[in-house]
């Protein structure tokens, strides 16, 4: 079970490589709902009815529920491989619980996407070079994904000269999976032998997957566009934004495509917090306001409302009618910031 981003396909790709390799078994691969981070009754559902004994999750914050980890330990073994900030323990005699915090603790866990951890698990395990540069080139898409290209290309892991090519793939994915949301479809071509070799066929080269890119960046503009006037921009006494809390209505999953974007392009340091339909997707680079304490505070009064993540970004959800309360706390929290 795999989240619905970019780093979330690419680390379930690896570990489907991984487990298609080490044991010839093909594993039966799933999402959840976009913005389901823990796992739902459905899920539970799910696995029982295929009478699965074997669960990995990758890139999701299961820890936001224990107890639906403890009602799978019952019929099945899980591992859990993630990144997101700690919520609670869930180690057991079936859990295997890796956590970035945990699995290298000197590196800020937002910096140290799902797909990265994949990689290095399997390259603990398997001496096949050629094998092992095609994970890790998959895991250079997911890293871009959350925004860790350049931490890594710093550490030598990825060179600085792909990054452009690796970028654009990147976004190409993260369209596809925001427009149409055939997560399984990406992993299907990812999960191709040789795949750097043939990525320009399988997807940039590819207009039944390449044209959302276009259609993105058309939405994309749009929303920006209407930013001046549909936004609300929280100002310090000199002028300088520090909050833009934007509602928006759109047809795609676009919020933390649009929220980096204006985090990173227009407002690097600011809090972006976007909205459509109750859930939300906050980001904040400067690293010294956190995205998902910020977020816990301002639903923990909320009934039916999640959320969490990462210091510099997180998301969540919280019922329609209450969005106006989230949005007060939200500038809040932040004018207590400076
Ligand atoms: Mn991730």
């Amino acid at each position: 079970m795999y989240h619905t981003d970019c780093d979330g396909v690419c680390s379930c790709t690896i570990v489907k490589k991984t487990l298609k390799y080490l044991l010839g078994k093909d594993a039966f691969i799933f999402t959840q709902k976009q913005g389901k981070i823990a796992v739902t009754t459905s899920t539970i559902k799910l696995l029982k009815k295929n009478k699965i004994n074997k669960f990995i999750t990758v890139d999701m914050a299961v820890d936001e529920d224990p107890e639906k980890i403890k009602k799978i330990e019952k019929f099945a073994d899980i591992l859990i491989i993630d990144h997101h900030i700690k919520k609670a323990d869930l180690s057991s005699a079936k859990t295997t619980f890796i956590k970035a915090q945990d699995f290298a603790p000197g590196i800020q866990p937002s910096k140290n996407p799902a797909s990265k951890m994949c990689f290095d698990l399997a390259n603990f395990m398997i001496n096949d070079r050629k094998f092992i540069n095609e994970l890790k080139y998959v895991s250079s898409i997911g890293i871009s994904g959350d925004m860790g290209y350049d931490f890594w290309s710093e550490k030598k892991f990825l060179a600085k000269e792909s990054k452009e090519k690796i970028t654009k793939i990147d976004h190409i994915i993260s369209s596809y999976l925001s427009a149409k949301g055939n997560y399984n479809t990406i992993v299907n071509i990812l999960e191709e032998e040789d795949i750097e070799r043939k990525i320009n066929k399988l997807l940039v080269e590819n207009k039944d997957i390449s044209k959302y890119y276009f259609v993105i960046q058309k939405e994309l503009e749009r929303l920006i566009l209407e930013m001046e006037h549909r936004a609300y921009f929280l100002k310090s006494d000199k002028g300088e934004v520090k909050l833009v809390f934007y509602r928006i209505k759109s047809r795609y999953s676009i919020k933390s495509i649009l929220s980096n974007k204006l985090s990173s392009e227009y407002f690097p340091e600011s809090t972006v917090v976007i909205e459509k339909k109750g859930g939300f997707s906050a980001r904040n680079q400067t690293f010294k306001i956190s995205m998902n304490d910020m977020v816990k505070s301002a639903t923990k009064n909320i009934d039916n409302s999640s959320g969490g993540g990462h210091i510099p970004a997180a998301g969540g959800y919280v019922p329609d009618d209450k969005v106006d309360e989230f949005f007060r706390n939200v500038v809040e929290y932040i004018k207590g910031t400076f």
